[in-house]
């Protein structure tokens, strides 16, 4: 295991990091799950600064990230990215799953992110498979650790048991 990634369960919204990434949906407004753990917990700045970026550049789409400041949580801020809804992994969703990490990571490095905390996005509300989501998460994060020095940690929140067990095989 890369020495800079971690592993908790727990919830993400607590996380006093640079960045925490939320597992958010293409219109960037928000909805259940951690998307709205973390709008609950932050306040409504982070839903204006979506707000512009949509009248910007009109969302997110899936495997892209953008990034806000946190409001009132601990974390300075948060990269919103949209994962793939599984559909019988017919629609490239792993190489949209690995997009969403990795794109997020290079907007973290944009931002001078030094440490980042994920949730295990797509496995909620989008189904994605756990086992193979948590594989890919790792793969994408391990893989973009090792060309890039200027992240210094990564932790993977888990939220859920299955998660938290199934990411403590792995790492
Ligand atoms: N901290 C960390 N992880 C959490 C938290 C939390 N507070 N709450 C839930 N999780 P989901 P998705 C975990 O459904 O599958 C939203 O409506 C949860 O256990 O939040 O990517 C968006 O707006 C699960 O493992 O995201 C989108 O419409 C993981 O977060 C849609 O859901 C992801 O579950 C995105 O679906």
């Amino acid at each position: 295991m890369n020495k800079r990634i971690k592993l908790i369960q727990g919830d993400i919204t607590q996380m006093a990091v640079d960045a925490i990434v939320n597992a958010a949906n293409s219109s960037l407004l928000g909805g259940g799950g951690v998307d709205g753990a973390i709008h609950r917990a932050g306040g409504k700045t982070i839903l204006e600064e979506c707000q512009l970026i949509r009248a910007r550049q009109g969302g997110c789409k899936t495997g892209e990230a953008v990034i806000t400041t946190a409001g009132n949580l601990p974390a300075r801020y948060v990269i919103h990215t949209v994962g793939p809804v599984w559909n019988k992994g017919n629609a490239e969703e792993e190489r949209l799953l690995s997009n969403a990490y990795e794109n997020s990571l290079r907007l973290a490095v944009e931002n001078n992110v030094r440490t980042i905390a994920f949730p295990n996005i797509s496995t909620g509300i989008y189904h994605f498979p756990k086992n193979k989501a948590a594989a890919i998460a790792i793969q994408t994060v391990t893989t973009f650790l090792e060309k890039n020095e200027s992240i210094k940690e990564v932790i993977f929140v888990c939220f859920d048991t299955e998660n938290y067990e199934l990411y403590k095989s792995l790492l």
